[in-house]
């Protein structure tokens, strides 16, 4: 017999972006994606400091297509040079599995590509409602002084692949440029596939 799950609900903390219960939370801290920023002089500068980069706030529900992931991510202010603080960017495991940001508080960029090389970008400010569609890789990035706060939604058993990511990286990266954000093509893009073709 199909075992019925029990309503429930969680308290969104207005002024930190931290879900309470806190659920299974995730801190990733510069030392986690070292490699993910373009300049690994000012990488190695903050190294030791190790800055808290972003946290994420799981609720725990079974991860099954059945039900629905949600989360609040809170992605801090800061940049790696001149590189804005991001989060490590994932597509899903079942890659056809779509996904809804809706920005809270802060602001910042939604950058997203296809494993065809395709570049999409949404700005997010409080009230932003993005939809991620299925096979697209997702990361965000601050472009302001304060925490960018988001809360995402997405299907049960879409999962995490972030091995592309890791080693193709994204095709333009989020730097800051007379005070204001640029996307500059990323020079080591698929990089690691060209030397293995
Ligand atoms: C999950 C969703 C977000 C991210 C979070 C951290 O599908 O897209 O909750 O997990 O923003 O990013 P990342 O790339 O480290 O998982
Ligand atoms: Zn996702």
């Amino acid at each position: 017999m199909t075992k019925i799950f029990q309503p429930f609900s969680t308290m969104y903390e207005f002024d930190s972006g931290a879900l309470n219960p806190q659920g299974k939370l995730i801190s990733r801290r510069l030392s986690d994606m070292s490699s993910m920023y373009q300049d690994s002089e000012a990488v190695q500068a903050l190294l030791n400091d190790n800055p808290l980069i972003y946290e994420v706030y799981n609720v725990e529900v079974p991860e099954n297509e059945e039900h629905i992931q949600h989360c609040t991510t809170i992605l801090y202010p800061g940049k790696v040079g001149s590189e804005f603080f991001m989060t490590k960017g994932h597509y899903h495991e079942i890659i056809n599995r779509a996904e809804i940001y809706f920005c809270l508080k802060g602001k910042g960029l939604l950058i997203m590509q296809t494993k065809e090389g395709e570049f999409s970008s949404l700005e997010m400010e409080p009230g932003t409602i993005a939809y991620v569609p299925p096979y697209w890789a997702h990361r965000t990035v601050n472009t302001g002084d304060e925490t960018f706060v988001f809360f995402a939604a997405y299907p049960g058993d879409a999962g995490h692949d972030y091995g592309l990511i890791e080693t193709e990286g994204f095709v333009k990266a989020v730097m800051e440029q007379a005070e204001k954000y640029a996307l500059v093509a990323n020079p080591s893009y698929r990089k690691e596939n060209e030397i293995g073709e």
